[in-house]
């Protein structure tokens, strides 16, 4: 009889267990890894993640969430800049960050997951993150021109460009 109890209650454990969503845990940015100055006091909950671009620039950020009752959930932002949205499609675990115009300077904005129990059965929870988002001034990359090994610019390649090379080389020592 003993047995057969101990067995039910596995069984029970087993079963009960098997009705939860077993979520990943979640990936937080080490601060030291910010290689730029922020404040500190305003990130407002955990830092879930950096986002780098350049001012002009459209931004995509996905984010994910999980919830162990598999209950629907909804995103929001707040302390968003102008422009920003987040936006759900088919998945019910993401939404997207979108921007399409980027605005130089660093913003601190938090998202909100908040699920959605069956009506009366239990009230809605929350979590929330910082999303720091640093905005660069547009930089326009360098540009190689082509290779000249004829630094007097006479037409030809000779023993004269390599003592004017060898001249501004030794200048160095
Ligand atoms: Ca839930
Ligand atoms: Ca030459």
């Amino acid at each position: 009889m003993k047995k057969i109890i101990i067995v039910a209650m596995i069984l029970f454990v087993m079963i009960s267990g098997l009705t939860a969503t077993v979520c990943p845990p979640t990936r937080l940015v080490d601060p030291n890894s910010i290689d730029f100055e922020y404040d500190p006091n305003l990130v407002n909950y955990k830092l879930m993640c950096v986002v780098r671009t350049e001012n002009g620039e459209g931004v995509v950020k996905t984010v994910t969430a999980c919830d162990p009752n598999d209950e629907p959930m909804t995103f929001l932002l707040l302390n968003e800049p102008e422009g920003m949205l987040i936006l759900q499609g088919d998945d019910p675990n993401e939404a997207q960050i979108v921007w399409t115009d980027a605005v130089k300077g660093i913003y601190y904005v938090d998202v909100i997951v908040i699920d959605h129990p069956p009506a009366g059965d239990q009230y809605s929870k929350d979590d929330r993150g910082t999303i720091i988002f640093k905005v660069y001034p547009q930089n326009l990359p360098p540009i190689l021109t082509g290779c000249n090994g004829d630094l007097n610019a006479d037409g030809k390649m000779d023993f004269e460009d390599f003592a004017i090379f060898a001249a501004v080389w030794s200048k160095d020592d």
